[in-house]
Formats: structure tokens, sequence, C-alpha cells
């Protein structure tokens, strides 16, 4: 009788003795074959992974028991069971609860689709592998680490999102929301530390206003609770003397990029528009600028991104294509094009054109005022990155109005009540260790 087939699915960066001993339980069964999920995949339901997926896979391919491992770029079961249509599956039982529950269901069905079987093992605390699973993300801090992974993620993904945080609690729910579509997680990649956002919550007007002190506080009390990459918002980036300072500093920290305005004298918010006076610099100085930039670098992760204002500023079109095609020349690694249309119509428009000439240079887009427009769309336009730039704060603001308004309006907190979080949640919300 030939020797049963048997899968197994693992997205872990680190073999102890757990992994071992399901191996070889899975091994007994029959003929084992190991999913290694890929890194894209792994990122978007857990910590970015330490090691990269070939790396893994190899670690994997010389264990004892293992006959052969498989690249997985897919979370769910579905096609990996269609494709290997394996006799087994063995999984832990802690998806029989939580946001794996869907993906269990579809995988017994199609096992039962063609006369496969789940074998689950217990799942077994050990504080030990806890412990580690908790440095390995505390690691997913330390600059070094973090900086790069804006990089690598533009290199996996052709679209990735990131949500604007300007202090730690913000910073938290940019790292942590998170939400399962029929078992597939979706959460943001990227922190946006917004100059509006910033300069709002400082209870200061948007025009570079807050000093470069005051940013990289922020900056640090975000790092301290989140393992997101960081893209910094740097209005105009200052004087070019200046700038290669502001990006040594940020390079050391381990902000992952930095995203400059060309614009020259009082930085006025972009989504003003020509409502009020905003000058654009000329091309030759903001190049001088990006390549002082890219020269005091000291790594190649970290990422110089020019923003062009011609579309806010009712320059025309080739005026933002001959500033792209330019700034990219002088060393941007990446361009932010902005609008404050209410359709998407000119960015894509922008994105066409610009694409005819340049494939690959990652293209930015703040859909703030062109809100309705999807990811999906953006991708088939060759976007690279979408950031919400500003709509944690603006809910954050009426909602703290209105509590305030109703407390005033009844002379009391009772009303206010409803619209308030627990003091039990409150209180613990932020674990103390
Ligand atoms: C910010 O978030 O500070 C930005 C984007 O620069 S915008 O407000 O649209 O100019
Ligand atoms: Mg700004």
């Amino acid at each position: 009788m030939s020797k049963k087939t048997v899968y197994l699915v693992t997205s872990t960066d680190t073999i102890h003795g757990g992994h071992i001993d399901i191996i070889q339980k899975a091994a007994e069964l029959g003929e084992l074959t190991i999913g290694v999920l890929t890194d894209e995949v792994v990122a978007s339901y857990k910590r970015f992974p330490l090691l990269c997926f070939e790396e893994r896979a190899k670690m994997f391919s010389g264990v004892k028991g293992v006959a052969r491992v498989v690249r997985q770029d897919y979370l769910g079961y579905k096609e990996c069971l269609l494709e290997h249509k394996p006799d087994i599956l063995v999984h832990g039982d802690d998806w029989k609860e939580g946001f794996l529950k869907p993906l269990r269901e579809e995988a017994i069905s199609v096992l039962n689709s063609y006369g496969g079987k789940l074998v689950e093992f217990p799942y077994t605390y050990n504080s030990q592998y806890e412990h580690l699973e908790y440095m390995r993300k505390k690691q997913a801090s330390i600059p070094d680490v973090r900086r790069g992974r804006l990089k690598k993620l533009l290199s996996l993904k052709p679209l990735i999102t990131a949500i604007e945080a300007h202090n730690g609690i913000t910073g938290l729910i940019a790292e942590k929301a998170q939400i399962f579509d029929c078992g597939k997680p979706n959460q943001f990649d990227a922190m946006w530390i917004s100059s509006l956002c910033d300069s709002t919550a400082k209870g200061k007007p948007d025009i570079e206003l807050v000093d470069m002190s005051s940013r990289i506080r922020t900056i640090d009390d975000i790092m301290e609770v989140t393992t997101k990459p960081i893209i910094f918002d740097g209005d105009t980036g200052g004087m070019t003397e200046h700038f290669s300072y502001t990006v040594k500093t940020l390079e050391r920290l381990g902000v992952s990029a930095i995203i400059i305005e060309d614009k020259i004298g009082l930085k006025r918010n972009s989504l003003f528009g020509n409502d009020v006076e905003q000058t654009q610099i000329d091309i030759v100085s903001f190049c001088e600028k990006i390549s002082e930039g890219k020269n005091s670098l000291k790594t190649k992760d970290f990422m110089i991104i020019a923003r062009i204002e011609s579309l806010i500023l009712g320059k025309g079109m080739n005026d933002a294509l001959k500033r792209a095609y330019s700034f990219v020349e002088a060393g941007a690694d990446g361009i932010m094009i902005h609008s404050r249309e209410k359709t998407p119509t000119e960015v894509f428009e922008f994105s066409r054109e610009f694409r005819k000439n340049n494939k690959s240079t990652p293209l930015v887009v703040v859909p703030s005022s062109f809100s309705s427009v999807t990811e999906e769309e953006c991708m088939k336009q060759g976007i690279n990155i979408v950031i919400y730039a500003n709509q944690l704060i603006r809910s954050a603001f009426p909602a703290m109005m209105e509590t305030a308004q109703t407390i005033l309006r009844n002379k009391r907190a009772l009303e206010a009540d409803e619209r308030c979080m627990s003091i039990n949640e409150i209180i613990t919300l932020i674990p103390e260790k």
C-alpha cells in the first residue's frame, strides 16, 4: 500500500521543540509536505518575518521527517488542498475558534470534496515559546530591522497602505487595527506621520511651525509602541543644508522614508490649494535638495520621496511630469503626486503618463479629497502606496467635542457615558508590561 500524503502549513521563523513534535507526529501519518507561507502572506496577518521565505524554506527542508517543502503564497487552504490533494491535512486545534475558523470550515469542505481528512493536534501553551515570540516581536521595532521594511514590502506587494499616527495611541491603532474578511486578514502596512495631524494634535497650524525636535519626540512616542515602518511627512525638507542632517537623524532612528514637497517659503497645507499663497520651488533647487539628502545616507534602506504640488497649484500635467522625471533623475526613491480634486482623474492621468517612461519608481497618493477611490483602483493605475493621511484625527476631534458639549449641556457626565468606552476598558487598554 502506498504511503499517505500529509500537508502542513507553517509561517514560523524559529523552529523550537513544539514544531519538531508536530512534524514528527505528522510524518508518522505519511509522506509530509510543508507549505511555507511567503513573507507577504505572513506579514498580512502576523508580524513581519525576521527570516525571509528562502531561509525559512531551507530551515524546514533540513528537518527529519519532512519529505519536501513548497511555497504557499496565500493564507487559505483551498488552493493548496486542490493543488496537492493530500490525504491528510494537519493543523493545531487552536483554529476551531477565532479568525481562522472560516478557513477551517473551508478546508474541511475542500477535503470532503475529494475524500481527504483533517487531523488536528491539541494546542499546548508553552511559556518559553510565548516568550520567544514576544522577543521576536520586540526585535521588529529595532531601528535596523524596522527601517528596511518599507522597501521590502514594496518589493513584495503591488500596493501598500499607510495610515496617519500622531502619538502613541494612534500608533497603536495603526499597528493593531485588523479586520477579517472570510478569514482573510487586512491591516495597514505602514504609518504616516503627517505634518497636519502632528501640528493639529499640538494645537498648532500646519506651517512648519512644529520644529524637528518636537516632531522627533512624536516619532519616538510612536516607535516605542509599534513595529510597522514609518513614512515621515517632511514638509518642504527645510534648507538643503539642514535637510542632510534631518535625513541622517531619521535614518538613524529607524524611519523608513521621508516625503518632501516641492514648495518654498511659508508652507501652507496643500489642501488650501491656491486659496492661500503658496510657492513652488524651482526644479534645479529641489533636485539639489534630493541629491544632498541621498548623499548623506548611510544605508540603502531609507527612501527619499519627492512630492509634486503642480496639480494642487494649477501648474498642469506637463509640469508635474517634468518634475517627476527630474526628481527621479536626481535620486528620488519615489514620487508622491498630490491633488485636491474630488475625483482621482488627474492623479490617474499622471500615473498613466508617468508609467509610460518609468515602470518601477514607487508612486504615492493621498486620497483625502478623492476619498471614494478604492485601493484596487489605485493598484490598477500603477500606484504603489496609498496614504490615509488624516482620518484618525478628523474622526477623533468631533467625537471629543461632542462629548465635551454633552457634559456642558447636562452639567454632569452621565449622558456622555454612552459615547465613552468603559472605565475598565480604558484602564486595561494599555498593558503595564
Ligand atoms: C499631511 O498629512 O500633513 C499632508 C497631506 O501633507 S495633506 O494634508 O493632504 O497636504
Ligand atoms: Mg503635511
